[in-house]
């Protein structure tokens, strides 16, 4: 099994969010995979294989696209391991994270991010990640990053939910952790690939709870070095 990933300067250090949560579900499930590691600009130029974003799941020839496809069908795939979603329910509750997290966390922090990503980048990535992004974020990455305290402000907002419910569970899935628990996870190892900036404090539920996902399968999420401040 093979995942593409996504690298800047540093090809050992995969950054993607998305990624992420398809990692943590791969080693969920037991299995082994090889890590593939392409830059932003590789990605559409990959011979047999159609995609515009990573990851990209390779089972053994069976191509998947987009990370909830990928647990989707590692749980169809692979019914007799650990289960990412605990049921139909669980599903549900799964995909519902995946989609209010993206508005409610991965666009304030993308924000927040989008210039510390840039400065990580491949140099061969940097135009196209200029060009595409500023489009997206409406102002180029230089104001983004003027901006970064109150993005910042603004994702750490959103974030009393999650909170709130970690004090009364371990886990986003209960008391072990599953996809939910990954879906979030994915975020915060983003930001600790690409930036210095603390993102939240030691006295929220969430820092407990990311050293414990920290600790997860031999502690596969620890190989994200926090990058150093400049
Ligand atoms: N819905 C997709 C989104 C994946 C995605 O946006 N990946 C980004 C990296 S974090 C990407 O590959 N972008 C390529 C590009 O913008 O050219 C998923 O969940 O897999």
């Amino acid at each position: 099994m093979k995942l593409y990933e996504l690298v800047g300067k540093d090809k050992t250090q995969g950054f993607s969010p998305y990624v992420w949560r398809s990692r943590m579900a791969i080693a969920h499930k037991g299995l082994e995979v090889e890590m593939v590691p392409l830059i932003f600009t590789e990605i559409a130029g990959l011979k047999d294989i159609d995609a515009k974003t990573v990851p990209i799941l390779d089972d053994d020839g069976t191509l998947i696209t987009d990370s909830w496809d990928i647990a989707c069908y590692l749980e169809e795939k692979y019914p007799d391991r650990p289960s990412l979603f605990g049921g139909a329910a669980g599903k549900a509750y799964a995909n519902f994270f995946n989609f209010t997290s993206f508005t409610h966390l991965v666009m304030p922090l993308f924000q927040t991010l989008a210039y510390d990503i840039f400065e990580g980048l491949d140099d061969k990535d940097r135009a196209y990640f200029r060009e595409t992004r500023e489009a997206r974020l409406g102002k180029s990455l230089e104001e983004a990053h003027a901006h970064q305290d109150q993005s910042l402000k603004i994702f750490q907002k959103q974030l009393w939910p999650y909170n709130t419910l970690l004090k009364s569970q371990a886990f986003f899935h209960g008391s072990q952790p599953a996809y939910t628990d990954y879906i979030m996870y994915g975020l915060f190892q983003w930001a600790k690939g690409v930036s210095a900036l603390p993102i939240i404090s030691p006295d929220e539920p969430l820092y407990g709870w990311r050293a414990k996902m920290d600790d997860l399968y031999d502690g596969l999420g620890k190989v994200i070095r926090t990058k150093k401040p400049a």
